[in-house]
């Protein structure tokens, strides 16, 4: 009997599983711009245009290489509004009740895909490199799970940087190199810009006709959209952002939103880069003497290890994991994350750089929009789905961790050993925001305080109780602890007027 091949957005490769398993004579490709993808969230256009325009090629390239694909467009009457209802609808009009399918990174379709009433088979998704059994294995029995070590096993099972059973360079680890504030460089090479072309062009339209209300400036439209375009991008990044890479990975300057990083999170999560291949180039860059150990085992950690690592805490922690709450914070997620005014200098930047580019780098996501919304005690699940919607690269199985584990610390330290929180010291030393900020980093107290230094204080002493015992935090409450009363006391009572002034949507 003719089976139905379940592609979706994020699953636009050559080697993906269902393709694999297919029989390219007799069965049929299914892909669907749907409603209920689209809407879940609100995503940034940039973000449903990237994905439809990406689907839509890949379709084009599968039929080019031999294959039926049965294609719905977001518009197209017919269109059933939802990947199940697709399914039913294509079952019917092929007269078939068997479906290959490989498995989703969210466990909302994967239950939806288990609820179709029709034959399915869900393949394993084999374009990562640990799979779940691999990792439940290298979980049982660990008091905690750290993604140093898993990261070692994944070294010994891919052989990259190794030399035999000991790590290239001698160490697993280089960050202990890396780290440095970056100058403003007018001579970094900005990536490959993707050309307008009709397909593109057409859905830009029609994102623009539907989604224009959700969050992110559609127009200019830079990502790339195919592989090949996926490729000049990794070939862009190996020779002109690598080399320096591990220097400046947790740099931020206003005026350059990439500095080194990659930019290629968006085309691996899709599909369109292979996570392996991408790894390999960057060691073979090594390899050749184009990059240094510490630029090329910081960026391959962040993929075999950080990658591969919280897909195995999101899919081993199951179905509730994206809506923990460890620490109960409630508060509602403040205006200026959809762009609202504000004279956090380092926020207005991260979110004004969201907005017009569905991307911000990981030290953005996490040392400030994170940080801030933890320090200020903003509920997990808001969080999360402003980062699920706002980012080009976000999925859950890889978003949900990063967010409410790494960042949140909302799922009480399975991802992380200590939350994420610092002052605005930590921002002034990586970055040059606090300069051109209407509040000055230096004061800790006061009518210019940062916001960062106070509300610091405020997190530790509401969450006393939970982390005072932490060896790694302990410094921090004694250093609280050695301050004058009076000092405590102004603190805290000054961070309680600033979240008071967020509250009310006074412009803090
Ligand atoms: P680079 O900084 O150049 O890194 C290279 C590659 O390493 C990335 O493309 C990505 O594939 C991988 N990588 C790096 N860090 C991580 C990580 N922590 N987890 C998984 N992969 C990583 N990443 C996503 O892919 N999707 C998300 O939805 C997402 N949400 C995040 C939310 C928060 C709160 C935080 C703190 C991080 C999040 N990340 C997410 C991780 C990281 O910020 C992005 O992968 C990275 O910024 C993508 O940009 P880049 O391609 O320029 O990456
Ligand atoms: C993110 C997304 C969007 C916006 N639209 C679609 C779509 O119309 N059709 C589709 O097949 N996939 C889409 N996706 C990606 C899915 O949401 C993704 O496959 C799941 O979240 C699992 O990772
Ligand atoms: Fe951000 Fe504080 Fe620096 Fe202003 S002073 S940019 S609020 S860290």
């Amino acid at each position: 009997m003719v089976k139905l091949v379940l592609v979706l957005g994020d699953q636009l490769s050559d080697g993906l599983s269902a393709l694999r398993e297919a029989d390219q004579t007799s069965d049929i490709v299914v892909m669907a711009e749907v409603a209920s993808e689209a809407g879940y969230v609100r995503h940034h256009p940039k973000k449903i245009a990237f994905l439809f325009t990406a689907m839509r090629k890949f379709a084009a390239h599968l039929q080019q290489s031999g294959w039926r694909v049965a294609y719905t467009r977001l518009d197209d009457p017919e269109n059933a509004g939802s990947i199940p209802a697709e399914l039913l609808r294509r079952a019917e009009e092929f007269g078939t009740d068997r479906v290959l399918a490989t498995e989703p990174g969210e466990w909302r379709l994967i239950d939806a895909l288990r609820e179709v009433p029709l034959h399915l088979t869900m393949l394993e998704d084999t374009r990562f490199i640990c799979t779940h059994a691999e990792f439940k294995t290298w979980a049982e029995g660990r008091k905690a799970l750290r993604m140093e070590y898993f990261y070692r096993e994944m070294r010994r099972k891919t052989g990259l940087l190794m030399d035999g059973d000991k790590p290239v360079g001698g160490k697993w680890n280089f960050d202990h190199d890396n780290r440095k504030p970056a100058r403003a460089d007018l001579f970094r090479k900005t990536p490959p810009k993707a050309q307008n072309d009709a397909v593109l062009a057409e859905v830009l339209d029609l994102v623009e006709d539907r989604f224009s209300d959700n969050f992110g400036n559609l127009r200019p439209f830079h990502f790339q959209t195919d592989r090949a375009g996926a490729l000049r991008a990794l070939e862009h990044f190996i020779d002109h952002a690598l080399p320096e890479f591990g220097d400046y990975q947790d740099a931020m300057l206003a005026d350059d939103p990439l500095l080194n990083h990659a930019l290629l999170g968006l085309y691996i999560n899709a599909g369109l880069l292979d996570a392996l291949e991408v790894c390999e180039r960057a060691a073979k860059a090594y390899e050749a003497g184009h990059a240094p150990i510490n630029s090329v085992e910081g960026f391959i950690r962040q993929i075999i290890g950080w990658r591969e690592f919280v897909r195995g805490i999101y899919f081993l922690e199951g179905r509730d994991y994206a809506h923990r709450n460890a620490l109960s914070h409630q508060r509602k997620l403040p205006a200026l994350y959809w762009g609202g005014n504000t004279k956090m200098n380092c926020l207005r930047h991260a979110v004004g750089q969201t907005r017009d580019l569905a991307y911000a780098h990981h030290i953005q996501r996490l040392m400030v929009t994170g940080n801030f919304a933890l320090l200020a005690g903003v509920n997990p699940t808001a969080v999360h789905e402003w980062y699920l919607a706002v980012y080009a690269d976000a999925y859950e199985w890889v978003e949900a961790p990063n967010t409410v584990g790494m960042s949140q610390f909302a799922d009480g330290g399975v991802v992380g050993s200590k939350p994420y929180v610092s002052s605005g010291a930590y921002i002034d030393r990586m970055s040059d925001y606090c300069s051109g900020c209407a509040y000055k980093v230096k004061d800790k107290t006061g009518p210019s305080a940062c916001p960062f230094n106070l509300l610091y204080w405020h997190f530790l002493i509401r969450h006393r109780d939970r982390f005072a015992g932490n060896p790694r935090m302990a410094q921090m409450y004694r250093t609280f602890d050695r301050m004058d009363e009076d000092r405590r006391k102004t603190v805290l009572a000054e961070a309680d007027a600033f979240l008071e002034r967020l509250d009310s949507g006074a412009l803090v």
